[in-house]
């Protein structure tokens, strides 16, 4: 018979589908067309193929017998309230399979605040640890050998005294630094760009990654100085093309940072680290890790380095946070599976996989037993360890390899354009396009365009509550300000001060390395807030520019009578108002995670809300005082970081407090269906959780401003 071609295939399925197969095209937020068929003709030009594992450029994997010789490290990112409770969850999850550890720490410590600090009365122990100080760090890791066990922290704002205090801890346990091993996250350059848990600006923030990579090239042979994190892009809203770009390209900045700091090379590079998110798009996912490999080596052949380990990439894994839904909770199980295959079928070093709860709430016993055995299953049961790189060869998935690799490294060259990563943040070039994606994608997904089971469609009529995990915020802060109470007793006050000097001096002078100076700090019991203010006197704060993209929403719906109904409903409003109805964004406390607000603003302002976006970090009373003297309607307050039931009742006793108690608050983002009851008894006006439709939360808006009207 003879060998059927390419078009006898197109005729073939046109007739099956009595349609041109075109019409099966998919087109991806990356801009990628995935055609319904792959053939040799689709990789004839794709010059990666044939590569081998363990080699450069590494599209196969780092190592030559990958999970074969030794399985991923199951690291399961967790931490809440006190050092303690964590401790304790930490040694149970180690006992029952898990492989190395991953600390959460809250928001107040990634800030650089003490948890004594009255900004961060709504934050400390909620979203992950407090630690104030070695004391905290040492109970952390206490009965957890820290010479077998690597340690991963994620920080990046703090990470100068956190860094320090794990040393010290280590010391103290009888570990030398040298034997310590683990990685920092240390990636300040996309918390500008996403998560926003920075503290100094961006040129001070340079300094403190390439002092800390020197200080680990030197003295901490087994320790990764640094995490370069796609993880929070993804999360944020990018394109996989954006999340491989700008990660790349943040890897390739740091490593200029550290050559300017007088370092070969050779000294640092096979210690660097990368993080990426993974989604949903399975094989797309796989082929980015893959990519990202490729990619990764040929920027460092341009530091021209003679070890082959220089060039590798070595990564973590996250399953994707923004994928898990608060709707009918156990598909997230389901989710977080697949999400685990895809990585582990792109080559991951280590892997943490998400609760199924972690939409709403940090993980309870239950739900984090499930995402560790996902990951157990997979080792044991699944057979997917026993072979490299089983995809190699798929035409589909070179060819996604490929493509995507090739978008990469022209969105690369358009951030070497402006002058490299730190320009182009401060130029604001990647948080506009994420921003831009992260719109684009909200509005696909209440269009129905891209369906999500269980929220946009097949949507269940009830749903059930599940079993939750809630902190005690209030008492862990009791608990921590005591211990830094006794702390500051029990130490030589002078040796402190001195200490603390001397890191200044190293600060202000350009010279030394300021983890040297922060250990030693850290030794006498300085605080984290005090060696974080220490450094704050010199290098100051940073205060983000906010922008808010238009016209990206109401495109997306152009026309479309949804869109044209709501208008006149606010054509009606702005008549009543005798003003387009204002609506201010809020973020409270040191909640960075703007995501939410920043769709939500730029939602609206296509909708026909004026919107003040108000600006990171407010204490409640701040938002208020804004508020008011903008006359606002309406303020959105937004929560991704669990202190809303603080937050919200002080931001309504606040504008209370200054006359502006008939403004409207509701709130949005991540907030567990159990506690909308105590935030409506205490002010608030509606709650929009998760997944929940633009359209509809703006009618519910304009509702309970035609309410507040005929009141
Ligand atoms: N055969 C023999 N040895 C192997 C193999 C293999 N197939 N695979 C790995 N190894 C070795 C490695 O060389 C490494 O030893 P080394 O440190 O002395 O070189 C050791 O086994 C551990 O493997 P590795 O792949 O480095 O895995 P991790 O220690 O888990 O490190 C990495 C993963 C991504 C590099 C690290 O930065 C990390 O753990 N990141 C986590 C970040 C994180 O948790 N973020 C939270 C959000």
């Amino acid at each position: 018979m003879a060998k059927k071609t390419f078009g006898d295939w197109m005729a073939l399925a046109e007739k099956e589908l009595k349609a041109p197969p075109e019409s099966l095209v998919w087109r991806t937020p990356e801009g990628i067309d995935v055609k319904p068929l792959y053939t040799e003709g689709d990789i004839e030009n794709a010059k990666h193929l044939g590569s081998l594992p363990g080699f450069a450029p590494f599209t196969r994997g780092p190592r030559a017998t990958m999970y074969a010789g030794r399985p991923w490290t199951i690291r399961q990112y967790a931490g809440f309230s006190t050092a303690e409770a964590s401790n304790a969850f930490y040694r149970k999850a180690l006992q029952s399979g898990q492989q190395g550890v991953s600390v959460a720490f809250d928001l107040a410590t990634h800030r650089g605040y003490d948890s004594d600090h009255p900004r961060v009365v709504g934050d400390v122990g909620k979203a992950g640890v407090a630690i104030d100080s070695v004391e905290d760090m040492k109970i952390l890791f206490d009965d957890i050998p820290l010479d077998k066990v690597s340690v991963s922290m994620t920080m990046n704002g703090a990470v100068i005294p956190i860094l320090a205090n794990f040393i010290v801890a280590g010391e103290e346990q009888g570990v030398s630094k040298a034997e310590l091993s683990g990685t920092i996250q240390n990636d300040i350059l996309k918390e500008f760009m996403v998560r926003n848990t920075y503290i100094y600006p961006p040129e001070p923030s340079m300094r403190i990654v390439a002092d800390i990579i020197e200080y680990t090239a030197k003295q901490m042979p087994k320790f990764n100085s640094i995490s370069i994190s796609g993880y929070h892009m993804q999360e944020a809203g990018a394109t996989l093309v954006q999340e491989l770009a700008f990660t790349l390209a943040d890897g390739r900045e740091y490593v200029r940072a550290a050559i300017a700091k007088g370092l070969n090379v050779d000294d640092f590079a096979g210690r660097l680290s990368f993080f990426f998110a993974i989604g949903m798009n399975f094989f797309m996912e796989a082929a980015k890790l893959r990519a990202a490999r490729l990619l990764w080596t040929r920027i460092m052949e341009e530091f021209k380095p003679q070890k082959a380990s220089s060039l590798m990439m070595r990564t973590h894994c996250q399953t994707s946070g923004v994928s898990l839904q608060e709707q009918d909770p156990y598909n997230n199980i389901v989710r977080t599976a697949f999400e685990a295959m895809s990585a582990v079928l792109g080559g991951t070093q280590s892997l943490h996989t998400n609760s199924f709860d972690e939409a709403i709430a940090l993980p309870t016993d239950f739900s984090a037993r499930i995402a560790r055995n996902t990951q157990l299953i997979l080792q044991h049961e699944t057979g997917v360890t026993k072979v490299v790189d089983p995809l190699a060869g798929s035409y589909y998935v070179e060819a996604l390899t490929n493509e995507l690799a090739d978008k990469a490294w022209t969105l690369i060259g358009e951030v070497e354009a402006l002058g490299g990563m730190t320009k182009a943040v401060n130029e604001g070039l990647p948080k506009r396009l994420i921003e831009e994606a992260a719109t684009r994608r909200q509005a696909a997904v209440d269009r129905g365009d891209e369906v999500i089971v269980g929220v946009n469609k097949y949507r269940l009529d009830t749903e059930e509550d599940i079993e939750i995990l809630a902190i005690d915020n209030a008492a862990v802060r009791t608990a921590q300000v005591k211990r830094i109470g006794e702390t500051k007793r029990r130490r030589d006050q002078a040796r402190v001060t001195s200490a603390l000097d001397q890191l200044g001096l190293v600060a202000m002078s350009g010279q030394g390395n300021l983890l040297e100076a922060a250990v030693e700090a850290a030794r006498a019991r300085a605080t984290v807030g005090e060696i974080s203010d220490t450094m704050r006197h010199i290098f100051g704060d940073h205060a983000a520019e906010l922008e808010v993209i238009k016209d990206v929403y109401g495109q997306a719906y152009r026309g479309e009578p949804e869109l044209e109904v709501l208008k006149d409903r606010m054509a009606v409003a702005a008549r009543v108002l005798g003003r387009e109805p204002r609506i201010m964004v809020a973020k409270l406390g040191q909640d960075g995670h703007d995501r939410g607000a920043k769709v939500i603003a730029s939602a609206f302002g296509d909708i026909g809300f004026d919107v003040l976006a108000g600006p990171l970090f407010q204490t409640p009373e701040e938002a208020a005082d804004l508020a008011v003297a903008s006359k606002v309607d309406v303020i959105g307050m937004s929560s991704l970081a669990a202190g809303h039931k603080t937050l919200a009742p002080q931001l309504v006793e606040a504008l209370k407090a200054r006359g502006g108690g008939d403004i409207i608050v509701v709130v949005g983002g991540v907030i567990p269906r159990q506690d909308y009851a105590y935030l409506m008894e205490n002010g608030v006006a509606a709650v929009f959780g998760p997944g929940t439709n633009v359209l509809d939360a703006a009618n519910e808006v304009l509702d309970l401003l035609e309410g507040k009207r005929r009141n």
